[in-house]
């Protein structure tokens, strides 16, 4: 990070910075802490304001003290017949909520322990494994639900803009791309992600074959783009055909939003845009 980056910046100025799936949550909390809404906040380089979908997901995520459950930015069915209702229905309001149930409960029993004065590497090793888990899987599902919106509201296509220019310049044109995240993330032994992620390091977008939540990430890449394969996102709809369910799924990207992830993130980092 840019040692010229306060804490301050960092929480007024970003967004996907919550986002970081190696930064890890104790900076996650942090930065949830006495933000601004997200909607409020100026887009870099301009006055307009934020109209991020992740960004105000975000601000629901994270309320009251608690991680919580953001609503869907569209109804249950708008994904139809891309992604279907009753999927949708069990994926947002019984998966996700699992996964932020176990969050505030593994920093609740965190905290526990850390009272007690116990020391038991074995429970200790047992907690920090739930943590990884349910914060690597709060965060993807609330960037996933923001990234996609139905076709007839502008998702699917072709990315433009940064984005645009950034998978051209890291993976060639926007088909080969596709056909590489498709095969990264059709790949993924059992449950998983693939995720298009910005590397600021190299100010370079790769993509990640995760498992679970929380495997196989790249520590610093911030995910921009994530699809959920694990079976309880498909199998109604698409039983054993994950490969049906990518491609579809593409229907749904919404990749204006992807294009501010990108802004925001590199504006954190005082990224330059290269071309
Ligand atoms: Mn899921």
């Amino acid at each position: 990070m840019d040692p010229t980056l306060s804490r301050r910046d960092v929480v007024t100025k970003g967004l996907p910075a919550a986002a970081f799936l190696g930064a890890g949550l104790t900076g996650l909390q942090a930065m949830a802490q006495d933000r601004p809404p997200m909607r409020d906040r100026a887009m870099p380089g301009d006055d307009k304001k934020n109209e991020s979908v992740v960004a105000q997901l975000m601000a629901q995520a994270y309320a009251g003290g608690e991680y919580a459950l953001p609503k869907l930015p569209y109804g249950y069915d708008a994904l139809e017949p891309h992604i279907d209702e009753q999927t949708m229905r069990i994926h947002h309001d019984l998966h996700h909520q699992g996964y932020v149930d176990g969050l505030n409960k593994t920093l609740a029993s965190l905290k526990e322990y850390r009272q007690s004065g116990e020391d038991n590497a074995a429970l200790l090793y047992g907690l920090e494994r739930n943590l990884s888990f349910n914060g690597g899987g709060h965060l993807l599902h609330t960037i996933f639900w923001g990234t996609m919106c139905p076709p007839a509201q502008g998702g699917g296509g072709e990315p433009k803009g940064d984005i645009a220019k950034a998978i051209a310049k890291d993976f060639g044109s926007f088909d080969a791309f596709k056909k590489y995240f498709s095969s990264a993330a059709g790949g993924v032994k059992g449950s998983g992600w693939g995720v298009l992620a910005y590397q600021p390091l190299g100010d370079q977008c790769v993509v990640l074959s995760m498992n679970e939540h929380d495997m196989k990430a790249m520590v610093g890449a911030v995910p921009l783009l994530p699809v959920d394969v694990w079976e309880h996102a498909y199998y109604l709809k698409y039983q054993n055909k994950r490969s049906a369910y990518i491609e579809a799924w593409f229907n749904v990207v919404n990749w204006g939003e992807v294009d501010r992830g990108l802004k925001y993130v590199r504006a954190m980092y005082h990224m330059d845009h290269q071309g």
